[in-house]
């Protein structure tokens, strides 16, 4: 009885191609190998995967804030611009001035207005109307550190100098890309505005989605067109948020939950960053009927993509009394070094 106890393991082992006496301690070195392994390979191999012409990550958040607006009532965060002192910038889209997201230790961040920036009395006094009503979605910078911001239903575009000083109102004729704007839905114009080589990029939100390119110096239309996600060649796209960023055009789909690096000269796709799962996270995603997501603020360096959700005054499943935005972090997959350009 003591020898066939003995011998069965052996067999066990033999029949599964172990070594004889020495299951355990193998066992132990075969699993470590193998952990190894997947660990080396995970580090080396390129993360993303290539659809169409382009790679495609996956964003995980990395760092998440709750918005607390200083001030009471609903904050609708429809903007990002990240200054190069360091300062995040943000807007409610029915307010003014622009506000300084300050980030906090404990998953929370502070939304703090800046009355020098684009002032509700400034803003009204560039167009001649104190009765005029907000309706801001993007904010962006140029190389002087300029700052604008872009209305929605009047497709106004605004300007003033670093400090704050001396708003003015860009008059710019947008017949040349008319076709592309809706004249039955006010809310389907700007809603991301950014900066680059001398150039002012516009974002029409839908019907039909279209970035429009501006010439600065002239205040002129030059281009327009159209870029989408792989696989995804419709018609319209919703475009929700524009950056610039060392030479390339960053544009927020919000309804494809994805953003694209865009090269701004040849207008191709060099890459697309999905965050559907990051939206759609039980602790994160909001009560809502609508089909397509509500990621309103774009912010890209040398480190991490930021997005903002404008909530639309709604609450999140996980949390049905509140009623607060929220802003993500995202590391950049794409640069890691082996794929570093
Ligand atoms: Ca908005």
């Amino acid at each position: 009885m003591d020898d066939l106890c003995d011998s069965e393991p052996d067999i066990i082992h033999a029949r599964i191609g172990f070594p004889h006496k020495t299951s355990t301690s193998f066992l132990v070195k075969f699993i470590a190998l193998w952990m190894l392994s997947v660990t080396l390979f995970a580090a080396i191999a390129p993360p993303g995967v290539t659809k169409g012409l382009h790679r495609v990550y996956s964003l995980r958040q990395t760092g998440r804030w709750l918005l607390n607006p200083t001030e009471s009532g609903r904050f609708d965060a429809s903007a990002l611009l990240s200054l190069s002192n360091g300062i995040l910038l943000t807007v409610n889209d029915k307010s003014l001035p622009l506000c300084r997201i300050d980030l906090k230790t404990n998953g929370f961040a502070t939304v703090v207005p800046i009355p020098e920036l684009f002032s509700l009395e400034a803003v009204r006094e560039a167009v001649g109307n104190p009765r005029y009503a907000p309706d801001t979605e993007g904010i962006a910078v140029d190389e002087a550190g300029r700052i604008y911001i872009c209305t929605e239903g009047q497709r106004w575009i605004f300007r003033s100098e670093a400090d704050g000083s001396g708003v003015t109102r860009l008059d710019i004729d947008w017949s040349p890309v008319k076709r592309w704007f809706n004249p039955k839905d006010g809310n389907a114009a700007w809603e991301g505005i950014a900066v680059g080589d001398g150039r002012l990029y516009l974002a029409n939100e839908r019907s039909v989605g279209r970035i429009v390119v501006v010439d600065l110096a002239k205040l002129k239309v030059i281009d327009d067109f159209q870029v989408a996600p792989a696989g995804k060649a419709a018609r319209d796209i919703h475009y929700s948020d524009l950056c610039w960023w060392k030479g390339d055009l960053w544009v927020l789909c919000r309804e494809s939950r994805c953003v694209l690096r865009v090269n701004p000269t040849t207008h191709s796709v060099i890459s697309e960053f999905d965050f559907a799962a990051i939206e759609l996270d039980k602790n994160n995603i909001y009560l809502s009927a609508l089909p397509f997501g509500f990621m309103e603020g774009l912010s890209v360096d040398d480190h991490s993509i930021w997005l903002a959700i404008d909530n639309n005054g709604l609450p999140r499943r996980s949390a049905p009394t509140d009623f607060r935005g929220l802003l993500f972090r995202c590391s950049r997959p794409d640069l890691q070094p082996e794929n570093e350009n």
